[in-house]
């Protein structure tokens, strides 16, 4: 699908500031991938899709998940994470888009999990460091990102879980899989 074909499909998706903070995820992912060598096309169509769901009631994305062979453990786990497995479900049904990879770089985009595909780390940073993007500590990634994408997405889950910790939130077990496979990569 082309870009622009895209793109319109998903703004009727999302708030303004929701499509802003899309953009910014397709000019940095472009930007990954060409500097990482992930696939470019790829990258671009995954960031247009990331938060396509990210909109949709609880509720609907609760009987998407149980209905459609999701991992059924997300549902004890904060329903932020939802958005990104019922994305990757609704891109496909609604869009159109059946490009494994993508669907996987769409699915993981939130929680992380172990051994992530370069189009995975891809899109995990983009969505961390678009220039929208102002948390404590995304300065930090940024950098990190100029030169070693494994350091960078280390720093980004770290601060990840950290921030979950410090509200004493639920950690997602794939996202504990993620830093550990991380921390095993950067040795
Ligand atoms: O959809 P976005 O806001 O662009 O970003 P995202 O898809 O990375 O969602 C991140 C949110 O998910 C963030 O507010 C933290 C929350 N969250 C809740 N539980 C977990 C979690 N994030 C991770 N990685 N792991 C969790 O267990
Ligand atoms: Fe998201
Ligand atoms: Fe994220
Ligand atoms: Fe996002």
């Amino acid at each position: 699908m082309e870009r622009e074909q895209a793109l319109l499909i998903v703004k009727r998706q999302l708030t303004e500031q929701r499509y802003e903070h899309t953009l910014g995820v397709v000019e940095t992912a472009v930007k990954l991938a060409k500097r990482y060598g992930a696939d470019v096309k790829k990258a671009e169509l995954a960031a247009i899709f990331h938060d396509y769901a990210k909109f949709r009631p609880v509720d609907e994305m609760k009987q998407l998940i149980l209905a459609h062979n999701m991992p059924n453990d997300l549902l004890a786990y904060n329903s932020e994470l939802w958005h990104a497995p019922v994305g990757a479900y609704l891109v496909q049904t609604e869009a159109g888009i059946d490009d494994p990879d993508v669907l996987d770089a769409i699915r993981y985009h939130t929680s992380g999990r172990a051994g992530m595909t370069l189009l995975e780390k891809t899109i995990y940073l983009a969505d961390y460091i678009e220039p929208g993007r102002k948390f404590p500590g995304v300065e930090e990634v940024r950098r990190l990102a100029e030169e070693d994408l494994n350091r960078a997405l280390l720093q980004a889950v770290q601060n990840t879980i950290t921030f979950l910790l410090g509200k004493r939130q639920l950690i997602y077990p794939d996202t504990i899989h993620m830093y550990n496979s991380l921390v095993r990569e950067v040795k």
